[in-house]
């Protein structure tokens, strides 16, 4: 079996496809695509033109929602949905609510102070930045911090899909700098500090925080 993914690392999307793959102990390749511009030979394998896209044996599946699913199909063991079926729509939707509204809320920091100097020459908006840790972001922390309560883990009492789609989005906020404050959000801070110690997440965090200069 051949397996690749697409798309830049610095992507919370490519990297919740990628620490999945490397929790199931899937070998892959990597292509580091940025999204820009027109690119009409990627779009025919990503229509909505968005990264990731896994290829399987040379045939491509865009949207890692879709590849995280699929791929739990074709390697089953270790599972990462819980086989009960409340705890396996909650995944669901600690995965909706990351990859929406709470990475939306939250990627100023990246944004403005990576990207913006980095990529786009240009300085950072500390205004945004400033609205993003002061006023977007809270109310998300609020909610995790309360969904948390004393458990270990989001779902299920063991790791899930959904642990691996809330942390995603917090190593592009770490990147820009931002990180919980432990005294306000104690629990969602240590947890955040577990999950990415993981071997899965904690080579991808160094190796592209290399490839960054960061
Ligand atoms: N629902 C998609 C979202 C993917 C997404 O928005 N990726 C961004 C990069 S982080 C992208 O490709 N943006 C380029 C574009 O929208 O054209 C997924 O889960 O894969």
């Amino acid at each position: 079996m051949s397996l690749k993914v697409i798309g830049v690392g610095l992507s919370p999307f490519v990297r919740k496809v990628r620490v999945f793959l490397a929790e199931k102990s899937l070998p892959y390749e990597h292509e580091p695509l940025v999204p820009m511009g027109d690119n009409p030979e990627y779009k025919a394998k990503s229509p909505l033109g968005k990264i990731p896209c896994l290829e399987h044996d040379g045939r491509p599946l865009p949207d890692s929602s879709v590849i995280c699913q699929y791929l739990e199909r074709i390697q089953p063991e270790p599972a990462l949905y819980p086989a009960d079926d409340w705890d396996f729509a909650r995944t669901l939707w600690f995965e909706e609510y990351a990859d929406t509204k709470m990475l939306e809320a939250g990627i100023p920091t990246f944004q403005e102070n990576v990207l913006a100097k980095r990529f786009f020459q240009r300085e950072p908006d500390t205004a945004k930045v400033e609205k993003a840790i002061d006023e977007d972001l809270p109310p998300f922390l609020d909610y995790l911090e309360g969904e948390l309560g004393d458990q270990e883990y989001l779902v299920a009492g063991r790791f899930t899909l959904a642990d691996i789609a809330v942390a995603s989005p917090f190593v592009n906020f770490s990147y820009g700098g931002y990180r919980p404050d432990a005294s306000r959000w104690p629990k969602l801070a240590a947890f955040l500090e577990r999950i990415h110690a993981r071997p899965s997440f904690k080579k991808i965090i160094e190796d592209d925080a290399k490839a960054m200069g960061l």
